[in-house]
């Protein structure tokens, strides 16, 4: 069984891992775009196109299911993903956790990129899930981008930025871009004591694994795998930029 994982970048690497984690025979094919990121400021059209064909080239390698573990693309591309594959290849997108921060908290914030704070599909989420809580979005400007590049000061200057524009009695706050959990410490580090994280990273994976299922209920898709793990990076050279890695390194992700 060949799941293909895509994001811009490093983003795609805690849904990974716990995939890796709670199915060590699958097989992943992990797509990053180093040319194209970051996708959070970039024009609808520009993300479904991107993304619908890179999702395209993955099922052409071979790849049995599709996962967006980006809230970016998944907010803008995932219908369009979908459309455009069929029914017989699952394709799973990432959603912000807000169901579990505000059925947990009293104030919660969605830290996530530009895109996806300014998304009609995050505010439909916030009106159906609140519960009563108070739930902000927080758009933080340049971090996937940092973490991408490894660039540790322009991280954690973004990570100010969004503590800054965070209401101050805020008891939960949603990573709502799949790239922010690789620097959960140092967000955590930015927070007073006691704020609690909460991310999709296993929820999508648990997701994907439940798709899986029904795939080998019919009898479709290559049944099993080898654990191995392939890289797809775009650009001429397929080059990631220098530093890269920073962030994942030291860190049992794959
Ligand atoms: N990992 C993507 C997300 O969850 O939104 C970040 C997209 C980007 O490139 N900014």
């Amino acid at each position: 069984m060949i799941v293909a994982l895509i994001d811009s970048g490093f983003g795609l690497l805690p849904t990974s891992a716990w995939l890796r984690r709670l199915r060590p025979d699958l097989d992943l094919m992990l797509s990053m775009d180093p040319l194209g990121a970051p996708w959070g400021p970039k024009s609808a059209d520009w993300v479904v196109d991107r993304v619908v064909s890179t999702a395209r080239r993955a099922v052409d390698r071979g790849a049995d299911v599709v996962v967006l573990p980006c809230n970016t693309a998944s907010v803008i591309a995932l219908d369009e993903v979908r459309a455009d594959l069929g029914d017989g290849i699952p394709v799973v997108g990432t959603v912000p956790a807000i169901k579990p921060a505000a059925a947990e908290c009293r104030s919660v914030a969605i830290w996530a990129t530009a895109a996806t704070t300014a998304s009609r599909y995050q505010a439909d989420l916030i009106e159906r899930f609140a519960n009563g809580s108070e739930v902000v979005g927080v758009a933080c400007h340049g971090l996937a981008d940092a973490i991408d590049r490894g660039d540790r000061s322009g991280a954690a200057e973004a990570i100010a930025a969004a503590a800054a524009h965070t209401p101050d009695d805020v008891d939960g706050i949603v990573l709502g871009c799949t790239h922010y959990p690789l620097v959960a410490d140092t967000i955590a580090a930015r927070l007073p004591a006691g704020v609690r994280l909460f991310d999709s990273a296993e929820a999508v994976a648990r997701q994907t694994l439940r798709r899986i299922a029904e795939l080998d209920g019919r009898g479709a898709g290559r049944s099993g795998g080898s654990g191995r793990v392939e890289v797809y990076l775009s650009g001429e050279r397929g080059a990631l930029p220098a530093g890269a890695g920073a962030f994942a390194a030291g860190r049992e992700l794959l």
